[in-house]
């Protein structure tokens, strides 16, 4: 059976493509959705795509992955990253591998963006790749599940 990997976006990624195209590139979400659904393929995992503007919609998401066993979750919780420790907790609750994308790079921008409290539960970060950087958070998290599952290698004595 596939694995699941769980893609979740936050308040105005649905905006995507449509303003600021300086700042957050001229791609929409479904190209995002798009582009993850490719990635994905390419590592035998299947995708659950979301975006929400609702804190608790997310939140609900985030325990919907849990009880489904997904494989990993990927969440760009946008603005939600600088304000949300009921976001952290849901992530923590959850469990499960965790890796937290933004389009922009964030400490470049303005200083209450530079801190995320998401990343206190993330096992890696990327930012600053436009909407490749969700390819890549899909490339790492493929990474990192085979190196966990991969048999242990003799050391030299
Ligand atoms: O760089 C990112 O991916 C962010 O998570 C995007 C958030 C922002 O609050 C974070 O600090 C960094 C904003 C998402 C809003 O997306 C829009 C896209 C196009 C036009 C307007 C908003």
């Amino acid at each position: 059976m596939a694995k699941t990997v769980y893609v979740l976006n936050g308040p105005n990624l649905n905006l995507l493509g449509t303003r600021e195209p300086e700042k957050y590139g001229s791609a929409s979400l479904a190209d995002v959705e798009r582009l993850c659904l490719a990635r994905a393929k390419a590592h035998g995992f299947d995708i659950v795509f979301h975006q929400s503007n609702h804190e608790g919609a997310l939140i609900d998401l985030i325990h919907e992955a849990r009880e489904r066993g997904a494989t990993a979750l990927i969440i760009n919780p946008a603005g939600y990253s600088h304000t949300s420790v009921a976001l952290l907790d849901a992530v923590l609750a959850s469990g499960l591998p965790t890796f937290e994308v933004h389009v922009t790079n964030i400490h470049t921008r303005e200083p209450f963006r530079h801190h995320s409290y998401v990343s206190a539960a993330a096992r890696g970060v990327i930012c600053g790749f436009g909407i490749e950087g969700y390819g890549l958070a899909i490339d790492g998290a493929a990474a990192l599940l085979a190196s966990a599952h991969a048999p242990a290698r003799k050391t030299r004595a």
